[in-house]
């Protein structure tokens, strides 16, 4: 089994809903069990800084699906979603960023892992720690790397305490 790590983030329509619609599609995708979601994050808008505040979470899941193919299935639920491309850094209704598969470093042009700005970014390494041990080096990098972050300059404020996956998932759209 693989262990995949996976960033996701929303600042249009309703967002908690948005949330709950991926974590939910990828719990019922087969091949995917969705092991652990983190508490959800308000958070200052990174990059593009003139945009709504996004919600973010973090999530742990196994997959027997391959890293690309993984990347395949993200993809299909930001459609599902209506996402729509304007510009890159902009307001989203869904982005779901693989953040971490196993140990391993892929770049090619469709998928960069570990996720290239991962480490510079509170937004994604509060919630990341959360569901994350320091079992690999990319991990321990990244819980390094929040140590040494002013998490309330950054702007991220807890939005939501964790539940469980079931609770998460029990949702209706
Ligand atoms: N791609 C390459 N590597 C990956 C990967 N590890 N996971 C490729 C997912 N996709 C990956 O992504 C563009 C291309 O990246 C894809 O075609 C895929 O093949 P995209 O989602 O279409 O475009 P994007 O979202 O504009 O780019 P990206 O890289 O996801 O943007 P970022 O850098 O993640 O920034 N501020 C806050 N507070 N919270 C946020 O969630 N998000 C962004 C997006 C900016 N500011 C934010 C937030
Ligand atoms: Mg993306």
């Amino acid at each position: 089994m693989n262990v995949v790590y996976l960033s996701i983030g929303t600042n249009m329509g309703d967002r908690e809903d948005n949330l709950k619609f991926a974590v939910k599609r990828l719990a019922e995708t087969a091949g995917v069990t969705v092991e652990m979601v983190s508490a959800i994050y308000e958070t200052a808008p990174v990059g593009f800084t003139n945009q709504a505040s996004f919600l973010n979470l973090a999530l742990r899941l196994t997959t027997s699906l391959s890293s690309f193919e993984m990347l395949t299935v993200c993809q299909q639920i930001e459609q599902e979603l209506g996402r729509v491309r304007e510009f890159r850094w902009g307001p989203r209704i869904i982005d779901l960023d693989i953040l971490l598969y196993n140990h391993e470093n892929i770049e090619t042009e469709s998928l960069i892992v570990p996720h290239a700005r991962m480490f510079e970014r509170a937004f994604v390494l509060v919630p990341l720690v959360e569901v994350s041990d320091r079992s690999t080096e990319q991990l321990c990098l990244a819980h390094e790397a929040l140590e040494s972050m002013d998490i309330q300059k950054e702007g991220v404020v807890q939005w939501k305490k964790s539940v469980s996956v079931e609770e998460f998932v029990r949702f209706e759209n």
